[in-house]
């Protein structure tokens, strides 16, 4: 990525200067993924389905402002077979069928996890009536028949989802417990086999800079490659929080998997605060998502940057952290944030 001043003049041209000005002063700048075209990242959201059905504002800024959608839960597996053996495909196949519709490609999140099991699924594995060979043919006929289900329509998929600890040990789940840690590249040659062309990857938080989570990625991703396992991308998720800094390291960090022959992306970026909103920590926000979108854009091989939601409205950070919230791009009024005209700027200068 080079700036050269004529870019850099027709960018102040299409967003303004930026984040002096209230985000307000910019009732209709150039969309975000119209600036994404040319710099080889997409922009992405997560997309709440139920928001989508009912609130015409967020249908119209998913499709105007992103060319990347990700199901922010319907392709879960407690969404997806909430009753062993039934399965619910409808919003999972409304959300690929309005990408479709609106040119955009989809990441598919997730396949393995911890979180949002049936519980039909933790149940039995509880109380013994699902042995661990049983399980594991439970869970290769899950990835197979989603990843089958959408085959040739999703362009990543988040095969593991958030495997290890802070400390960089496994983390302790069903799977680890019952499958032992075969169960990753199980998981990766299984969703392979269903859909050869979907780019596979690993998913986690806290992992935007070097750190010993990040390594033990980092690890893993180099033994799996060295055997031939399918993984082919790390996804960070990058939910930051402006209390606790910039996460240090970032594009070495995408530097050293890329070297591995993998893609990286940003799969879930949202940067929270300390509640109530001023100005001085909106500015800090804007600066947090710049700075974890020009890692994207000057990284060689940075697919996606997807924020985990668009507006406050909608947003899943109040409800979890007590006392925190506004992390999203733009207000509860879908009013747009100096964090929006940050990245719309990132975008336009990374052409
Ligand atoms: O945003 C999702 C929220 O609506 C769900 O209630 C929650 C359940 O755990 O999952 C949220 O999304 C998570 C994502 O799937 C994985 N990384 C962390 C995200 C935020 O918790």
């Amino acid at each position: 990525m080079r700036v050269s001043v004529a870019a850099f003049a027709a960018t102040l041209l299409i967003t303004g200067t930026a984040a002096a000005q209230p985000a307000s002063a910019h009732p209709n700048p150039v969309p975000l993924r119209t600036l994404a075209a040319g710099t080889g990242v997409r922009i992405g959201t997560a997309v709440d389905m139920a928001a989508l059905a009912a609130d015409t504002t967020y249908r119209g800024t998913t499709a105007r402002e992103f060319n990347s959608v990700t199901a922010e839960n319907v392709m879960k597996w407690e969404s997806v077979e909430p009753t062993r053996g039934t399965y619910d495909w409808g919003p999972a196949d409304d959300l690929v069928r309005y990408a479709r519709a609106h040119g955009q490609a989809v990441r598919g999140h997730t396949l393995v996890w911890h979180n949002q099991l049936p519980g039909w699924l933790t149940a039995g594995v509880a109380d013994g009536s699902i042995d661990s060979a049983e399980l594991r043919t439970i869970l290769r006929n899950h990835i197979t028949k989603e990843v089958k289900r959408y085959k040739g329509r999703i362009y990543q998929w988040d095969v593991v989802n958030e495997v290890f600890e802070e400390d960089g040990s496994l983390r302790e789940s069903i799977w680890l417990r019952r499958l032992g840690p075969s169960y990753i590249e199980d998981a990766f040659r299984w969703a392979h086999a269903a859909d050869p062309k979907a780019k596979l990857f690993l998913n986690d938080y806290n992992v935007e800079g070097v750190n010993a989570k990040s390594t033990a990625y980092y690890e893993l991703a180099k033994r799996l490659r060295a055997a031939k396992i399918p993984v082919q991308g790390f996804g960070i998720q990058g939910h930051l929080a402006i209390q606790y800094g910039f996460p240090g390291q970032v594009a070495e960090n995408l530097a050293r998997f890329e070297k591995l022959g993998m893609q990286t992306a940003f799969t879930e970026v949202d940067v929270r605060m300390i509640l109530p909103v001023d100005e001085a920590k909106l500015a800090t926000q804007a600066t947090y998502f710049r700075g974890l979108l020009d890692a994207c854009v000057q990284a060689r091989r940075c697919t996606s940057f997807t924020v985990w939601g668009f507006s406050d409205k909608y947003s899943w950070v109040p409800g979890v952290f007590g006392g925190e919230g506004a992390a999203t791009l733009m207000d509860e009024g879908f009013v747009r944030k100096p964090a929006f005209t940050a990245v719309g700027e990132g975008l336009a200068e990374g052409r």
